[in-house]
């Protein structure tokens, strides 16, 4: 099959997990959800056509085996993950699948010298229980069984949500991978960002993954009446709350940070009450982990300073953390040869602002990433967009890392 139309194929497929949503009017497909269980279920049968041995680990991740006749040589593993966000794009997630699919179907007839394995991550965002990289945390050993009384909007707690969609909370532990085991981790992902469409390129090396913490913040003051309380007197949460949202946005220029206020709710909110309960989150991310280590409380003392002079008071929780992450060397130089051949353009070498699997499965095995031009940069849209042409040069660097990666120089069908 000829790479342009394996391109097509792969475009037509994003469609088609695009289907398998929650929302009538836009893509929302959180962990533990039938829409999870469908689009695993389209995930497992494209697997099979390509030739590989599927299964679900009890994590609820979906996974197809390009089978080795070296089966004692360390796999390498490709994937990324098949939940959204809310009101989503198409491609955060299920284009790095779909294109590892669609490489080891191109090798179909070729033996490679250790398994490749793909996986479908099955929560990357944390949209359902609010903490993310739930699919591929446990893959990396670095499952916290906690989490299981992590509630979602409704009460429902992981654990439980898990045994109804047939999981075994006390196996996830066993989803782990050996480092040992493991000869890679590589990610194809649409670079959520502007600069590869700047400099007309198709595709870029990743060189590292930002570090993020998130918080909850609640800040409480007075409710009283809207018409009876002079503005001197009021301990209004929300204008407090306003000055806050304000202060983390210049924190975060001066300092070079980013940091994003994406919810913020007014508890028994009413037109006629001033509000006295507000809780909202914070996202704060840096390629650099010291400064992120720095910036997290000195912007905390901040706020509470806000708080204080407004008669407030403030409570944060962190809720998610996670390490800023170098990408291999190796697998960087790598990913320029085949990008460099691909395009026959200099190669684009940038970070990620935005956080990955990637970013846990470095912790068991060398970790590359290759990022896809996206239109305008756009993502956690609808109007997430990504060409054609460039998911073909994408593809055709992914098969040819796989080959770069396999001592003998595999060829394609
Ligand atoms: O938030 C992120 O960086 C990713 O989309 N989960
Ligand atoms: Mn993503
Ligand atoms: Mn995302």
């Amino acid at each position: 099959m000829q790479a342009a139309h394996r391109a097509t194929q792969v475009m037509e497929r994003i469609q088609t997990l695009a289907s398998f949503s929650a929302m009538p009017n836009g893509i929302l497909r959180a962990y533990l959800t039938e829409e999870h269980r469908q689009a695993h279920q389209q995930l497992a049968q494209w697997m099979t056509q390509a030739g590989l041995e599927i299964w679900q680990d009890e994590v609820g991740n979906q996974w197809g085996r390009k089978v080795s006749a070296h089966p004692e040589m360390p796999t390498l593993i490709i994937g990324s993950h098949s939940d959204t966000v809310a009101n989503a794009g198409g491609y955060d997630g299920p284009l790095g699948i779909l294109l590892a699919i669609e490489a080891l179907d191109a090798l179909k007839g070729v033996d490679l010298p250790f398994h490749v394995d793909v996986v479908a991550f099955a929560d990357e965002e944390g949209t359902r229980f609010q903490t993310t990289l739930l699919g591929s945390s446990p893959v990396a050993g670095m499952w916290n069984p906690a989490l299981l009384d992590r509630k979602d909007k409704d009460g429902v707690t992981i654990g439980e949500a898990m045994k109804r969609f047939g999981l075994d909370p006390d196996k996830v532990v066993d989803a782990a991978r050996k480092p040992e085991e493991t000869l890679a981790y590589l990610e194809v992902h649409i670079e959520q960002g502007p600069l590869l469409e700047s400099l007309d390129l198709p595709v870029g090396v990743v060189t590292a993954i930002a570090g993020a913490k998130r918080f909850l913040i609640d800040v409480s003051g007075v409710a009283g009446h809207a018409g009876t309380v002079p503005l001197p007197l009021r301990h209004d949460a929300l204008c407090g709350t306003a000055e806050m949202i304000a202060c983390i946005e210049a924190f975060a220029t001066e300092h070079e940070i980013v940091a994003t206020v994406g919810k913020c709710e007014v508890r028994s909110a009413a037109v006629n009450v001033i509000p006295g309960q507000v809780q909202f989150s914070l996202d704060i991310r840096s390629q650099s982990q010291d400064k992120l280590d720095y910036c997290a409380p000195l912007l905390m003392t901040q706020l509470a300073a806000i708080a204080d002079k407004r008669g407030l008071t403030i409570t944060h929780e962190q809720i998610y953390q996670a390490q800023a992450v170098p990408c291999s060397d190796r697998l960087q130089q790598v990913w320029a040869d085949v990008v460099e051949s691909a395009t026959g353009k200099d190669v684009c070498y940038l970070a990620s602002g935005a956080g990955h699997d990637a970013m846990v499965m470095a912790n068991i095995a060398e970790m590359g990433m290759l990022f896809v031009r996206c239109e305008k940069g756009i993502s956690h849209n609808p109007r997430e967009n990504v060409e054609t042409q460039d998911v073909a040069v994408a593809l055709d660097c992914l098969i040819n890392m796989i080959r770069s990666l396999s001592p003998s120089r595999a060829g394609t069908d």
